[in-house]
Protein backbone atom coordinates (compact mmCIF):
# COMPACT_ATOMS: atom_id res chain seq x y z
CA UNK A 1 0.00 0.00 0.00
CA UNK A 2 2.57 2.49 1.17
CA UNK A 3 4.79 1.79 -2.30
CA UNK A 4 1.42 1.70 -4.16
CA UNK A 5 1.30 5.71 -2.66
CA UNK A 6 5.06 6.57 -3.47
CA UNK A 7 4.29 5.47 -7.22
CA UNK A 8 0.55 7.35 -7.16
CA UNK A 9 2.77 10.31 -5.49
CA UNK A 10 5.80 10.72 -8.36
CA UNK A 11 3.21 10.18 -10.87
CA UNK A 12 1.18 13.56 -9.32
CA UNK A 13 4.58 15.41 -9.58
CA UNK A 14 6.33 14.67 -13.08
CA UNK A 15 2.93 15.21 -15.02
CA UNK A 16 2.21 19.02 -13.72
CA UNK A 17 -0.15 20.97 -16.05
CA UNK A 18 -0.19 19.83 -19.55
CA UNK A 19 1.07 21.93 -22.97
CA UNK A 20 -3.10 21.77 -23.92
CA UNK A 21 -4.09 23.01 -20.23
CA UNK A 22 -1.51 26.01 -20.60
CA UNK A 23 -3.07 26.55 -24.43
CA UNK A 24 -6.32 26.51 -22.74
CA UNK A 25 -5.77 29.16 -20.15
CA UNK A 26 -3.91 31.36 -22.91
CA UNK A 27 -7.40 31.17 -24.84
CA UNK A 28 -9.01 31.70 -22.18
CA UNK A 29 -7.61 35.02 -21.57
CA UNK A 30 -7.86 36.00 -25.25
CA UNK A 31 -11.94 35.18 -25.13
CA UNK A 32 -12.27 37.28 -21.89
CA UNK A 33 -10.13 40.52 -23.53
CA UNK A 34 -11.84 40.41 -26.79
CA UNK A 35 -9.29 42.31 -29.95
CA UNK A 36 -6.53 42.57 -26.93
CA UNK A 37 -2.89 42.81 -27.78
CA UNK A 38 -1.30 41.47 -24.67
CA UNK A 39 2.33 41.43 -23.22
CA UNK A 40 3.50 39.56 -20.97
CA UNK A 41 7.54 39.18 -19.59
CA UNK A 42 9.51 36.36 -18.19
CA UNK A 43 11.64 36.57 -15.51
CA UNK A 44 14.82 37.06 -16.29
CA UNK A 45 18.27 35.83 -14.39
CA UNK A 46 19.52 38.72 -13.66
CA UNK A 47 16.45 39.39 -11.03
CA UNK A 48 15.71 35.92 -10.21
CA UNK A 49 18.84 33.72 -10.97
CA UNK A 50 20.56 34.73 -7.51
CA UNK A 51 23.03 31.83 -6.46
CA UNK A 52 20.73 32.07 -3.13
CA UNK A 53 17.06 30.66 -4.76
CA UNK A 54 18.19 29.81 -8.39
CA UNK A 55 15.95 30.91 -11.32
CA UNK A 56 12.10 30.14 -10.70
CA UNK A 57 9.72 31.74 -12.89
CA UNK A 58 7.52 34.69 -12.27
CA UNK A 59 3.53 33.17 -11.56
CA UNK A 60 2.00 34.67 -14.17
CA UNK A 61 3.57 34.11 -17.15
CA UNK A 62 4.12 30.59 -15.88
CA UNK A 63 0.46 30.19 -15.58
CA UNK A 64 0.13 31.25 -19.18
CA UNK A 65 2.85 29.36 -20.64
CA UNK A 66 4.42 27.06 -18.67
CA UNK A 67 7.78 28.04 -19.90
CA UNK A 68 10.76 27.98 -17.05
CA UNK A 69 13.60 29.18 -18.71
CA UNK A 70 14.94 33.17 -18.52
CA UNK A 71 14.41 36.15 -20.53
CA UNK A 72 11.16 35.14 -22.06
CA UNK A 73 8.41 37.09 -23.27
CA UNK A 74 4.92 36.17 -24.51
CA UNK A 75 2.63 38.06 -27.18
CA UNK A 76 -1.20 37.37 -27.61
CA UNK A 77 -2.80 38.68 -30.12
CA UNK A 78 -6.48 37.92 -32.46
CA UNK A 79 -5.16 34.81 -33.69
CA UNK A 80 -2.10 34.89 -32.91
CA UNK A 81 0.33 33.67 -29.90
CA UNK A 82 3.75 33.76 -29.92
CA UNK A 83 6.54 32.73 -27.44
CA UNK A 84 9.95 34.95 -27.70
CA UNK A 85 12.91 33.49 -26.47
CA UNK A 86 16.65 34.58 -26.23
CA UNK A 87 19.46 33.40 -28.35
CA UNK A 88 21.57 31.10 -26.40
CA UNK A 89 24.76 32.12 -24.89
CA UNK A 90 27.17 29.92 -24.41
CA UNK A 91 28.76 31.80 -21.55
CA UNK A 92 25.57 31.40 -19.53
CA UNK A 93 25.00 27.34 -20.56
CA UNK A 94 28.26 26.72 -18.85
CA UNK A 95 26.49 27.64 -15.48
CA UNK A 96 22.96 27.22 -16.29
CA UNK A 97 23.04 24.60 -18.72
CA UNK A 98 21.15 23.86 -22.79
CA UNK A 99 18.56 26.30 -23.35
CA UNK A 100 16.06 26.03 -26.28
CA UNK A 101 16.97 28.37 -28.99
CA UNK A 102 13.97 30.21 -31.10
CA UNK A 103 15.92 28.59 -33.73
CA UNK A 104 15.90 24.73 -32.45
CA UNK A 105 13.79 22.49 -34.90
CA UNK A 106 11.53 21.40 -31.86
CA UNK A 107 10.93 24.44 -30.58
CA UNK A 108 7.15 24.15 -31.50
CA UNK A 109 6.94 20.82 -30.24
CA UNK A 110 8.72 21.48 -26.92
CA UNK A 111 6.87 24.55 -26.10
CA UNK A 112 3.22 24.34 -27.17
CA UNK A 113 3.29 27.59 -29.19
CA UNK A 114 2.04 27.84 -32.88
CA UNK A 115 5.26 30.23 -32.68
CA UNK A 116 8.95 30.52 -31.44
CA UNK A 117 10.73 33.70 -32.06
CA UNK A 118 13.03 35.61 -31.35
CA UNK A 119 13.28 38.19 -28.33
CA UNK A 120 15.14 40.60 -29.92
CA UNK A 121 12.43 40.99 -32.15
CA UNK A 122 9.15 41.45 -29.59
CA UNK A 123 9.50 45.62 -30.24
CA UNK A 124 8.61 44.96 -33.44
CA UNK A 125 5.84 42.40 -33.01
CA UNK A 126 4.53 44.45 -30.36
CA UNK A 127 4.33 47.62 -32.48
CA UNK A 128 2.59 45.78 -35.26
CA UNK A 129 -0.13 44.07 -33.64
CA UNK A 130 -0.86 47.03 -31.05
CA UNK A 131 -1.14 49.28 -34.59
CA UNK A 132 -4.46 46.96 -35.84
CA UNK A 133 -5.53 46.51 -31.95
CA UNK A 134 -8.15 49.18 -29.93
CA UNK A 135 -6.59 47.49 -26.84
CA UNK A 136 -2.84 46.86 -25.22
CA UNK A 137 -2.53 44.69 -21.97
CA UNK A 138 0.11 44.28 -19.71
CA UNK A 139 0.62 43.93 -16.23
CA UNK A 140 1.15 47.02 -14.30
CA UNK A 141 4.41 48.11 -13.27
CA UNK A 142 6.09 45.30 -14.81
CA UNK A 143 8.99 44.68 -17.72
CA UNK A 144 5.92 44.36 -19.94
CA UNK A 145 4.10 47.59 -19.10
CA UNK A 146 7.59 49.34 -19.23
CA UNK A 147 8.30 48.10 -22.28
CA UNK A 148 4.93 48.76 -24.14
CA UNK A 149 5.14 52.38 -23.08
CA UNK A 150 8.54 52.91 -24.24
CA UNK A 151 7.33 51.01 -27.80
CA UNK A 152 4.48 52.30 -28.13
CA UNK A 153 5.07 55.51 -26.74
CA UNK A 154 3.41 58.12 -24.62
CA UNK A 155 0.23 58.73 -25.95
CA UNK A 156 -1.13 55.23 -26.05
CA UNK A 157 -2.68 54.18 -23.14
CA UNK A 158 -1.37 50.53 -21.40
CA UNK A 159 -4.04 48.74 -20.17
CA UNK A 160 -3.45 46.50 -16.79
CA UNK A 161 -3.95 42.87 -17.33
CA UNK A 162 -3.29 42.13 -13.50
CA UNK A 163 -7.24 41.68 -12.50
CA UNK A 164 -8.43 40.14 -15.99
CA UNK A 165 -5.66 37.27 -15.51
CA UNK A 166 -6.29 36.71 -11.66
CA UNK A 167 -10.08 36.44 -12.77
CA UNK A 168 -8.52 33.53 -14.72
CA UNK A 169 -6.49 32.31 -12.00
CA UNK A 170 -8.59 32.08 -9.09
CA UNK A 171 -10.62 29.44 -10.51
CA UNK A 172 -8.47 26.03 -10.09
CA UNK A 173 -8.61 23.18 -12.79
CA UNK A 174 -9.35 19.75 -12.17
CA UNK A 175 -5.19 18.91 -12.51
CA UNK A 176 -4.31 22.49 -10.74
CA UNK A 177 -6.73 20.90 -7.71
CA UNK A 178 -5.42 18.08 -8.02
CA UNK A 179 -1.61 19.47 -7.37
CA UNK A 180 -2.67 21.79 -4.71
CA UNK A 181 -3.87 18.73 -3.18
CA UNK A 182 -0.90 17.17 -3.47
CA UNK A 183 0.78 20.22 -2.00
CA UNK A 184 -1.20 19.99 0.78
CA UNK A 185 -1.13 16.35 1.41
CA UNK A 186 3.21 16.76 1.87
CA UNK A 187 2.44 19.90 4.06
CA UNK A 188 0.20 18.06 6.41
CA UNK A 189 3.01 14.86 6.27
CA UNK A 190 5.51 18.15 7.50
CA UNK A 191 3.44 19.32 10.31
CA UNK A 192 2.87 15.51 12.31
CA UNK A 193 6.55 15.37 12.02
CA UNK A 194 7.44 18.24 13.38
CA UNK A 195 5.06 17.26 16.23
CA UNK A 196 6.79 14.10 17.15
CA UNK A 197 9.96 16.43 17.35
CA UNK A 198 8.43 19.29 19.47
CA UNK A 199 9.40 19.25 23.01
CA UNK A 200 10.97 21.86 25.75
CA UNK A 201 14.19 22.85 24.94
CA UNK A 202 13.82 22.33 20.78
CA UNK A 203 14.50 25.41 18.80
CA UNK A 204 12.12 26.68 16.23
CA UNK A 205 14.49 26.21 13.46
CA UNK A 206 14.43 22.15 14.01
CA UNK A 207 10.78 21.84 13.52
CA UNK A 208 11.01 24.29 10.47
CA UNK A 209 14.08 22.06 9.12
CA UNK A 210 12.51 18.53 9.64
CA UNK A 211 9.06 20.06 8.31
CA UNK A 212 10.64 21.16 5.35
CA UNK A 213 12.76 17.80 5.50
CA UNK A 214 9.11 15.82 4.96
CA UNK A 215 8.34 17.60 1.62
CA UNK A 216 11.54 18.03 0.12
CA UNK A 217 12.34 14.14 0.74
CA UNK A 218 8.84 14.16 -1.54
CA UNK A 219 9.88 16.14 -4.57
CA UNK A 220 8.74 19.24 -3.31
CA UNK A 221 10.88 22.32 -4.90
CA UNK A 222 10.01 25.31 -2.39
CA UNK A 223 8.97 25.93 0.68
CA UNK A 224 5.72 28.36 -0.38
CA UNK A 225 7.07 31.07 1.41
CA UNK A 226 9.58 31.31 4.90
CA UNK A 227 8.49 28.66 7.45
CA UNK A 228 6.75 30.28 10.67
CA UNK A 229 7.92 28.29 13.80
CA UNK A 230 6.39 30.84 16.77
CA UNK A 231 7.02 29.64 20.20
CA UNK A 232 5.69 31.44 23.70
CA UNK A 233 6.02 35.52 23.13
CA UNK A 234 7.06 34.97 19.14
CA UNK A 235 3.38 33.40 18.47
CA UNK A 236 1.82 37.20 18.08
CA UNK A 237 4.14 38.20 15.33
CA UNK A 238 2.78 37.24 12.40
CA UNK A 239 4.95 36.79 10.32
CA UNK A 240 7.58 35.60 12.34
CA UNK A 241 10.54 34.04 10.61
CA UNK A 242 13.51 34.36 12.31
CA UNK A 243 13.26 30.56 13.96
CA UNK A 244 15.83 30.87 16.59
CA UNK A 245 13.96 30.89 20.10
CA UNK A 246 14.41 27.78 22.18
CA UNK A 247 10.81 26.66 23.28
CA UNK A 248 9.26 25.50 26.68
CA UNK A 249 6.73 24.17 28.37
CA UNK A 250 3.53 25.62 29.20
CA UNK A 251 3.86 27.82 26.02
CA UNK A 252 1.82 27.49 22.87
CA UNK A 253 4.28 26.76 19.46
CA UNK A 254 2.32 28.00 16.19
CA UNK A 255 3.76 26.50 13.01
CA UNK A 256 2.59 28.18 9.84
CA UNK A 257 4.55 26.17 7.06
CA UNK A 258 3.83 25.41 3.81
CA UNK A 259 5.04 23.50 0.79
CA UNK A 260 5.44 23.83 -2.88
CA UNK A 261 5.44 20.87 -4.84
CA UNK A 262 5.01 20.79 -8.80
CA UNK A 263 4.71 24.84 -8.36
CA UNK A 264 1.46 24.67 -6.24
CA UNK A 265 1.61 26.05 -2.75
CA UNK A 266 -0.05 24.92 0.43
CA UNK A 267 -0.52 26.96 3.52
CA UNK A 268 -1.40 25.24 6.76
CA UNK A 269 -1.26 26.70 10.40
CA UNK A 270 -2.05 24.79 14.01
CA UNK A 271 -1.03 25.93 17.30
CA UNK A 272 0.10 23.39 19.84
CA UNK A 273 1.22 23.80 23.43
CA UNK A 274 4.50 22.43 23.74
CA UNK A 275 3.80 20.38 26.67
CA UNK A 276 1.16 18.45 24.91
CA UNK A 277 -1.49 20.05 27.06
CA UNK A 278 -3.36 23.13 27.02
CA UNK A 279 -3.46 25.75 30.31
CA UNK A 280 -6.89 26.40 30.91
CA UNK A 281 -6.60 30.15 29.08
CA UNK A 282 -4.56 28.98 26.15
CA UNK A 283 -7.90 26.74 25.24
CA UNK A 284 -10.44 29.32 26.35
CA UNK A 285 -8.17 31.21 23.42
CA UNK A 286 -7.70 28.38 20.79
CA UNK A 287 -11.64 26.94 21.31
CA UNK A 288 -12.62 30.54 20.92
CA UNK A 289 -10.53 30.64 17.62
CA UNK A 290 -11.47 27.41 16.28
CA UNK A 291 -15.63 28.15 16.82
CA UNK A 292 -14.68 30.95 14.48
CA UNK A 293 -12.92 28.95 11.40
CA UNK A 294 -15.80 26.50 12.24
CA UNK A 295 -18.73 28.75 11.67
CA UNK A 296 -16.60 30.71 8.76
CA UNK A 297 -16.07 26.74 7.20
CA UNK A 298 -20.03 25.95 7.42
CA UNK A 299 -20.73 29.23 6.09
CA UNK A 300 -18.23 28.70 2.58
CA UNK A 301 -20.74 28.42 -0.26
CA UNK A 302 -20.20 30.04 -3.60
CA UNK A 303 -22.17 33.46 -3.66
CA UNK A 304 -20.43 34.32 0.05
CA UNK A 305 -17.99 36.36 0.18
CA UNK A 306 -14.50 35.71 1.76
CA UNK A 307 -13.16 39.42 3.11
CA UNK A 308 -15.18 42.22 4.28
CA UNK A 309 -17.21 42.38 7.79
CA UNK A 310 -20.93 41.69 6.08
CA UNK A 311 -23.33 39.19 6.81
CA UNK A 312 -22.32 37.35 3.75
CA UNK A 313 -19.04 37.64 4.36
CA UNK A 314 -16.90 34.71 6.23
CA UNK A 315 -14.70 37.20 7.48
CA UNK A 316 -17.66 38.67 8.59
CA UNK A 317 -19.17 35.80 10.78
CA UNK A 318 -15.65 35.25 12.04
CA UNK A 319 -15.38 38.66 13.46
CA UNK A 320 -18.78 38.37 15.19
CA UNK A 321 -17.95 34.90 16.15
CA UNK A 322 -14.84 36.20 18.11
CA UNK A 323 -16.52 39.23 19.50
CA UNK A 324 -19.46 37.57 21.21
CA UNK A 325 -16.83 35.02 22.92
CA UNK A 326 -14.83 35.03 25.97
CA UNK A 327 -13.15 38.57 27.08
CA UNK A 328 -9.47 39.71 27.81
CA UNK A 329 -8.44 40.86 30.92
CA UNK A 330 -9.97 44.20 30.93
CA UNK A 331 -13.63 42.36 30.54
CA UNK A 332 -12.93 43.65 26.54
CA UNK A 333 -14.60 41.43 24.03
CA UNK A 334 -11.63 39.99 21.99
CA UNK A 335 -12.32 41.13 18.37
CA UNK A 336 -9.30 43.79 18.66
CA UNK A 337 -6.77 40.76 18.93
CA UNK A 338 -8.01 39.37 15.66
CA UNK A 339 -5.20 41.34 13.46
CA UNK A 340 -5.55 40.64 10.48
CA UNK A 341 -8.14 39.39 7.90
CA UNK A 342 -9.69 35.25 7.66
CA UNK A 343 -7.81 34.76 4.50
CA UNK A 344 -6.84 34.29 0.77
CA UNK A 345 -6.57 32.29 -2.63
CA UNK A 346 -3.75 29.41 -3.06
CA UNK A 347 -2.53 28.82 -6.09
CA UNK A 348 0.69 29.25 -7.94
CA UNK A 349 1.37 31.79 -5.27
CA UNK A 350 0.81 31.27 -1.77
CA UNK A 351 -1.09 34.63 -2.05
CA UNK A 352 -2.73 34.35 -5.36
CA UNK A 353 -3.87 36.70 -7.07
CA UNK A 354 -7.13 38.32 -6.52
CA UNK A 355 -9.54 40.84 -8.53
CA UNK A 356 -11.33 42.89 -5.93
CA UNK A 357 -14.06 42.78 -8.15
CA UNK A 358 -14.65 39.26 -8.40
CA UNK A 359 -15.34 38.34 -4.60
CA UNK A 360 -17.63 36.11 -4.39
CA UNK A 361 -16.93 32.79 -3.80
CA UNK A 362 -17.06 30.32 -6.65
CA UNK A 363 -16.78 26.60 -7.05
CA UNK A 364 -13.33 25.67 -8.21
CA UNK A 365 -11.66 28.70 -5.97
CA UNK A 366 -9.15 27.52 -3.25
CA UNK A 367 -8.81 29.77 -0.19
CA UNK A 368 -7.49 29.57 3.13
CA UNK A 369 -9.47 29.90 6.32
CA UNK A 370 -7.28 31.11 8.92
CA UNK A 371 -8.34 33.34 11.94
CA UNK A 372 -6.30 34.68 14.72
CA UNK A 373 -5.78 35.83 18.15
CA UNK A 374 -3.00 37.44 19.62
CA UNK A 375 -2.96 38.62 23.34
CA UNK A 376 0.44 40.80 23.78
CA UNK A 377 0.09 41.06 26.99
CA UNK A 378 -0.80 37.21 27.99
CA UNK A 379 1.93 35.68 25.64
CA UNK A 380 -0.67 34.34 23.90
CA UNK A 381 -0.96 33.90 19.96
CA UNK A 382 -3.38 31.62 18.35
CA UNK A 383 -3.61 30.88 14.71
CA UNK A 384 -5.34 27.60 12.68
CA UNK A 385 -5.18 27.87 8.93
CA UNK A 386 -6.73 25.08 7.07
CA UNK A 387 -7.59 25.49 2.76
CA UNK A 388 -10.73 24.71 1.31
CA UNK A 389 -12.48 24.09 -1.94
CA UNK A 390 -15.53 25.88 -2.75
CA UNK A 391 -17.66 23.12 -4.17
CA UNK A 392 -21.42 23.51 -5.62
CA UNK A 393 -22.99 23.24 -2.46
CA UNK A 394 -20.70 24.35 0.02
CA UNK A 395 -16.68 23.69 0.45
CA UNK A 396 -13.88 20.71 1.38
CA UNK A 397 -11.76 21.23 3.95
CA UNK A 398 -8.78 19.74 1.87
CA UNK A 399 -6.34 19.99 5.19
CA UNK A 400 -8.93 18.01 7.04
CA UNK A 401 -6.59 15.14 7.53
CA UNK A 402 -4.29 17.43 10.36
CA UNK A 403 -6.08 16.83 13.48
CA UNK A 404 -7.68 20.91 14.58
CA UNK A 405 -9.66 19.79 17.60
CA UNK A 406 -7.71 20.46 21.26
CA UNK A 407 -8.88 16.99 22.29
CA UNK A 408 -7.27 15.56 19.22
CA UNK A 409 -4.45 17.69 19.00
CA UNK A 410 -3.52 16.57 22.63
CA UNK A 411 -4.15 13.35 22.07
CA UNK A 412 -1.58 13.26 18.86
CA UNK A 413 1.09 14.75 21.42
CA UNK A 414 0.51 12.03 23.83
CA UNK A 415 1.21 9.32 21.11
CA UNK A 416 4.53 10.76 20.44
CA UNK A 417 5.28 11.41 23.87
CA UNK A 418 4.50 7.73 24.74
CA UNK A 419 6.15 6.37 21.86
MN1 LIG B 1 -2.08 31.95 4.91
Amino acid sequence: MRLFLVLVWAGLLQANISLEEYKARREALRKALPGAVILVAGATEAEKGGLRDGFFQESNFLYLSGWREPNAWLLLAPGTEILFLPKRSEVRERYTGRKLDFGDSNAREVTGFAEVADAATVDESLKEFAARSQHVYAISKSAASDKAAAVLGEGRTIQDLVNPLARLRMIKSAREIELIRASTLATIAGHQKGWQLMGPGVREYQIAATMGQVYFDRGCERHAYSPIVASGPNSIVLHYARNRRKMDSGELLLMDVGAECADYAADITRTVPVSGKFTARQREIYDIVLGAQKAAIAAAKPGMKLLGTGTDSLNGIALKYVNAHGKDKAGEPLGKYYLHSLGHHVGLDVHDPTDPEFDELKPGMIVTIEPGIYVADEGIGVRIEDMILITENGCEVLSKSLPRDAPAIEKALRRVANR
